[in-house]
């Protein structure tokens, strides 16, 4: 019975001509990016399945202490977040990866309407799903895959939600910029905001971010020791050389993390090792030597700047 609920939904509208004009494609995408100046890459393409797997590694790492700073907090907290939510709602969780720590939440939810774990790599959240399932015979788990960035609809309960709860962790809002983390929050605030006038209660959101800390510890936290994030880093080089038929060379690339005080976070960057230039979609990249890509943007915040 829970196979059943357990078919990914696809956005509706996909097809539509308002979709596509509200969503570039993968290629235009890219080729915006690459030809802006700096060049910029957007972090969603890191999350193949190689960049899924890898990203759970680094939460692992010991100098990446995000994860397991979270995994405390909510070990405290969850009987209090849960006594907040109430019961029968409908938790959905944007980018849920591994769904490791909703089973915290989960634990303290026991009449849960259903979950729906929602996240872009399509394998990663089947298996994720299906190991939730497993784990909690008895909630219904709706996975959605959806990039959930752009607009996609909530899949349908077969219990009706009390309200709608919104769970962000692990500091993903970090990823974007403020003006676009205050755009995404609208979006969050849509989908957790009643639209039956009897009956349904207001909705929330539990969401994680990071905190503002001493600048060796965060550029460490993006540079570990192993060469896990370089090699998360770099693969979305590899992710477009397969998807795009781009001719980007790994090993002329570097990784770089840089703590940039005056927008309080950390940039992400890969280095050209020297003057290049790659093909991409029918188009030709130059690079000079030196030159980054910035491929993600990690806002670290104080409680004060976040509220
Ligand atoms: C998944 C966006 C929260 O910014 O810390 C980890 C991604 N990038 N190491 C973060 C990431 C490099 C991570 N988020």
């Amino acid at each position: 019975m829970q196979q059943e609920s357990l078919r990914p939904t696809t956005p509706p509208g996909r097809q539509s001509a308002e979709w596509r004009s509200a969503a570039p494609s993968l290629v235009e995408d890219v080729l915006s990016g690459l030809l802006a100046s700096p060049k910029r890459l957007s972090p969603t393409y890191f999350y193949d399945e190689r960049g899924s797997q890898l990203f759970d590694e680094i939460c692992e790492l010991p100098e990446y202490y995000i994860t397991r700073t979270e995994t405390e907090i909510l070990e405290r907290y969850a009987t209090a977040i849960a006594a907040r939510i109430g019961p029968d709602a409908l938790l959905v969780e944007l980018g849920s990866g591994a769904s490791t720590k909703t089973r915290l939440l989960l634990d303290e939810l026991p009449d849960l309407a259903a979950y729906v774990p929602v996240d872009i790599s399509r394998s990663h959240l089947m298996e994720a799903a299906h190991r939730i399932a497993d784990a909690y015979p008895d909630l219904e788990v709706l996975p959605a895959c959806a990039d959930f960035t752009r607009p996609f609809s909530l899949p349908r309960s077969r219990r009706i939600p009390s309200r709608v709860i919104v769970f962000f962790p692990g500091s993903t809002i970090g990823n974007f910029d403020p003006p676009a983390a205050i755009e995404l929050m609208k979006v969050m605030r849509g989908m957790v905001t009643p639209r039956l006038s009897s009956g349904s209660a207001s909705g929330g959101l539990v969401i994680g971010f990071d905190l503002q800390k001493d600048p060796a510890v965060l550029e460490r936290a993006y540079d570990d020791a192993a060469g896990v994030t370089a090699e998360f880093n770099l693969n979305v080089l590899r992710h477009l050389n397969r998807n795009l038929g781009a001719s980007f060379d790994l090993e002329a690339f570097r990784h770089q993390a840089l703590w940039v005080p005056e927008a309080s976070r950390i940039e992400m960057r890969l280095i050209s090792t020297k003057r290049q230039s790659v093909r991409i979609a029918g188009e030709v990249i130059s690079f000079d030597a030196d030159e980054p890509i910035i491929t993600e943007h990690c806002h670290k915040y104080t409680p004060e700047s976040f509220a």
